[in-house]
């Protein structure tokens, strides 16, 4: 299997029938500031190096981010904080994600989320989650050389245990936390980029750089 026909058939996706009506919805009525737009309203593909060493793992597109743009946090807040971080980290070409075919790359770095459509309120369900893993294992799969997963909170940690069929209790999350996991890679924490942490402070800058710099020190990068 290949990336490009994963990501082919991952569009067409349409297994979970709330947020598929979800996305389709938001894609409708959009927001008043992109209503020119055409949103992506579909699944949406993981984006970056096939040869990564560190995954970002992120929980889900955002309604009118990843949603509108079709590329994983890009065209709102999670991503304006996001994309920069990795230029910083020498992961990105760019500090900016516009859209797909920008001519952005990433370098040593692949980021995917544990659920691929946009959910109400940001919160998928359990059954979502679990749906949604069978793409993960697939992707995962096609990702041989990872060495680091970074998970982006907790539901993300949570997805990247359950793939690795770990137990939660035995691997707590914690902004910086590591964990060694059984394949020999690690599962290295953070908070997630979301607005909600960056504008309060609970995620900063120099923070999230820190972790970077931890992923790639950890990844060989
Ligand atoms: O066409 P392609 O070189 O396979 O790239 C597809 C897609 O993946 C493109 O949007 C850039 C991205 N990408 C990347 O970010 N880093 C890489 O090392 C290779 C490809
Ligand atoms: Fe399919 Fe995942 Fe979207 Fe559910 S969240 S419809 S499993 S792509």
């Amino acid at each position: 299997e290949r990336l490009e026909d994963l990501y082919r058939e991952l569009a067409a996706c349409r297994r979970c029938e709330r947020l598929v009506a979800w996305r389709e919805e938001v894609g409708r009525k959009k927001r008043r500031a992109f209503r020119a737009e055409t949103y992506w309203a579909r699944p949406v593909p993981g984006f970056g190096d096939p040869n990564a060493r560190l995954l970002i793992f992120g929980l889900a597109p955002g309604a009118h981010g990843s949603n509108r743009t079709g590329r994983m946090f890009t065209g709102d807040a999670s991503g304006d904080f996001l994309y920069p971080a990795l230029w910083r980290a020498g992961l990105a070409s760019r500090p900016r994600s516009e859209r797909p075919g920008d001519g952005l790359e990433l370098r040593g770095a692949y980021i995917t989320a544990a659920v691929r459509c946009a959910p109400p309120g940001n919160k998928p369900t359990r059954a979502e989650f679990a749906a949604c893993s069978a793409w993960t294992a697939r992707e995962l799969a096609l990702l041989p050389e990872l060495r680091v997963y970074l998970a982006l909170g907790r539901l993300a940690h949570d997805a990247l245990l359950e793939h690795h069929g770990l137990v939660k209790a035995r691997f707590p999350f914690a902004h910086g936390a590591e964990h060694a996991l059984p394949d020999g890679r690690v599962l290295l924490d953070s908070y997630h980029v979301s607005r909600q942490n960056t504008q309060t402070g609970r995620l900063t800058a120099a923070m999230f750089d820190e972790v970077l710099a931890r992923a790639k020190a950890l990844a060989e990068l």
